[in-house]
């Protein structure tokens, strides 16, 4: 009855360290220490080694350590266990703070205004719109695009949203599958809180940045993604940019990560980039919510936020 930490890319220690603090009397392993992998009823998981839960015959369940469960999905040998994913208030919170502070550092032209005070610059730039002039669009009105949604309407913001299915948010017009065009058409600034899927793999690309509005309040659209980098074409989005297609980026997420230093999103000057951390919750939080849901399940109660694999291809 041991829980298996199987982690790559993010540090293991701490995980371990704060998962023995928070539960003292679980067996907790991390992976490639497993001891006995029959003892390894189940697993939490940031990109496992792929195989690696294939190898664990008495395997229950298995936990993504956080909200996208891809890196979970994408191993071809996964087991038929009940996979759950983190949904937790402080970490939708974080995300809705940087889809906000984003939103408004390009309304409000701040990464210009830096870059005059460098240089001792008392100059007005051109006049900011207010919140309610700038439409913008939110693509995912799952738990993280239902917030920021909610947030950014706070602000004042005239928000949209897509998703697969039709949904209903009272007072913000929503589109659904194949009106992509119709919500692209009236939208801004663009906020991407997609998953990552085969449907959704490499769509923000040159042919959508086309599509979005470019008779808005800024000129031209804007980007910002904090989905995952698979979902952008970067070559793409740095030719929009300097064609004017696209009038800046913010971008949590890249095709690689962390992004290669020699990436010229690096320095491109209406780039924005934050090392993935748009929604970096307190990690006290998200180790007690998996501990949960190991308990709840034990009880024979389901994961608190499963994920069915199929539809979410
Ligand atoms: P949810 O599963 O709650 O919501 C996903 C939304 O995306 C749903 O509205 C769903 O539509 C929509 N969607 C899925 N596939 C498609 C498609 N093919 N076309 C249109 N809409 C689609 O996920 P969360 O809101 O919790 O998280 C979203 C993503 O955010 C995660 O998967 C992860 O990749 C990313 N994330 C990034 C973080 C970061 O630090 N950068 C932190 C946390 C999450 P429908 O409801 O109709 O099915
Ligand atoms: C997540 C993430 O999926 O941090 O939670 O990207």
């Amino acid at each position: 009855m041991a829980l298996l930490l199987g982690i790559t890319q993010w540090e293991v220690e701490p995980w371990l360290e704060r998962l023995r603090r928070l539960a003292p009397e679980r067996d907790i392993r991390a992976w490639p220490d497993i001891g006995n992998p029959a003892d390894i009823t189940y697993a939490a998981v940031w990109k496992q080694p792929p195989g690696l839960l294939a190898t664990l015959p008495n395997l229950k369940g298995v936990i993504s350590l956080g909200a996208g469960v891809d890196h979970v999905l994408s191993d071809p040998d996964l087991p038929k266990v009940p996979l759950g994913r983190v949904v937790d208030d402080n970490l939708t919170t974080r995300m809705s703070e940087w889809v906000v502070m984003h939103a408004l550092i390009h309304l409000r032209h701040q990464a210009d205004y830096a870059l005059l005070q460098r240089q001792r610059l008392w100059r007005e730039l051109m006049p900011s719109p207010s919140a309610s002039e700038l439409r913008v669009g939110v693509m995912g009105l799952g738990v993280l695009g239902l917030d920021a949604i909610a947030k950014l309407r706070t602000i004042g913001f005239d928000v949209a949203g897509w998703s697969r299915t039709p949904k209903q948010i009272e007072g913000v017009k929503t589109y659904a599958g194949d009106e992509l065009d119709a919500f692209l058409a009236r939208t801004d600034l663009l906020v991407c809180l997609l998953p990552l899927t085969p449907a959704t793999a490499g769509m923000l690309n040159r042919s959508l940045f086309e599509k979005l509005a470019h008779d808005g309040v800024l000129g031209a659209p804007i980007l910002m993604n904090a989905g995952r980098g698979g979902l952008q074409v970067e070559a793409d989005i740095l030719a929009a940019l300097d064609e004017g297609v696209l009038r800046a980026a913010t971008l949590d997420v890249f095709e690689i990560e962390p992004l290669p230093v020699e990436s010229p999103l690096w320095e491109h000057p209406r780039v924005t980039i934050t090392p993935h951390n748009s929604a970096i919750s307190d990690e006290d939080a998200v180790g007690r919510f998996v501990l949960r849901q190991i308990e709840r399940h034990e009880q024979g109660l389901p994961f608190e936020a499963p994920v069915d694999a199929a539809r979410h291809y």
